[in-house]
């Protein structure tokens, strides 16, 4: 299937008011033709969720969120839900990337159950997978990419609903990228796993990369087949470098 490329900025823990320019400059420079073949989406920091979808009221740019709890409302303090991001005109939501199953202890079935959370709030669940340098050195990659894939992405996850963003943990915010011939097994074989749990549905499914993406090798990655898209943490901080990064997929 033909698969529309997605360009999602994270910036974690990164982001106050003052960078609302950033933002800004974002949903005017994502103003071009290429928007009609690439999506883009950024996910700032829950405290300017608001304030971002308000800037790219008249943008193609898409405003997602980090993460959420797996309940609609209740006693959580300090958790955001699916609902309260879809309040906010957010359309997707990060879940179970490295840092919260390291930071929070997040499993796979938590991950799972975000998702789940995110669909019924009709977000996109964007659901991060990855391997630790122990793991890969033990020469379990696979294994655990069919682990986490098997337990974290929900039986109802469509092509539209759910995104996977393969983030091998060793390669994030280290400068560190696998080859691409490495990129090029992993995602052939998410594929696979996907196509075998969720039929069409998994074949048309998008299929980030993430992992030090920066404009210098966003475009060699996307080429790379099975890469539908590159999820960008430090790289999508300034708009300069996001905007570099869609340019690429020219
Ligand atoms: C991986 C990525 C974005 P960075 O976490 O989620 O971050 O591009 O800084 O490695």
């Amino acid at each position: 299937p033909d698969i529309r490329p997605l360009i999602a900025g994270n910036w974690k823990m990164n982001g106050t008011r003052a960078e609302l320019d950033q933002i800004k400059a974002m949903a005017e420079g994502v103003k071009t033709p290429l928007s009609e073949k690439v999506e883009t989406l950024l996910c700032p920091p829950a405290t300017l969720l608001y304030v971002a979808t308000a800037l790219c009221d008249d943008s193609p740019l898409l405003i997602g969120a980090q993460d959420c709890h797996q309940k609609v409302s209740g006693a959580h303090t300090g958790d955001i839900s699916a609902q309260m991001i879809a309040d906010c005109f957010g359309t997707h939501v990060i879940v179970g990337h490295s840092e919260r199953r390291g930071d929070h202890a997040e499993t796979d079935h938590l991950v799972r159950a975000k998702a789940e959370a995110a669909h019924e709030a009709d977000l996109v669940a964007i659901i991060c997978i990855g391997e630790t340098l122990a793991e890969r050195d033990a020469y379990q990659t696979l294994d655990v990419l069919k682990r986490q894939i098997f337990n974290s992405v929900p039986e109802g996850a469509t092509a539209e609903n759910t995104v996977i963003a393969y983030e091998p943990v060793w390669a994030i915010g280290t400068g560190l990228t696998p080859t691409n011939s490495d990129i090029e097994v992993a995602h052939a074989f998410m594929r696979a796993e996907l196509v075998a749990r969720l039929g069409g549905e998994g074949a048309a499914m998008r299929i980030l990369y993430g992992g030090s993406v920066k404009p210098g090798n966003a475009g060699e990655i996307m080429a790379i087949e099975n890469v539908d898209g590159v999820l960008v943490g430090g790289a999508s901080l300034k708009a300069d470098d996001f905007l570099a990064i869609y340019a690429s997929c020219e």
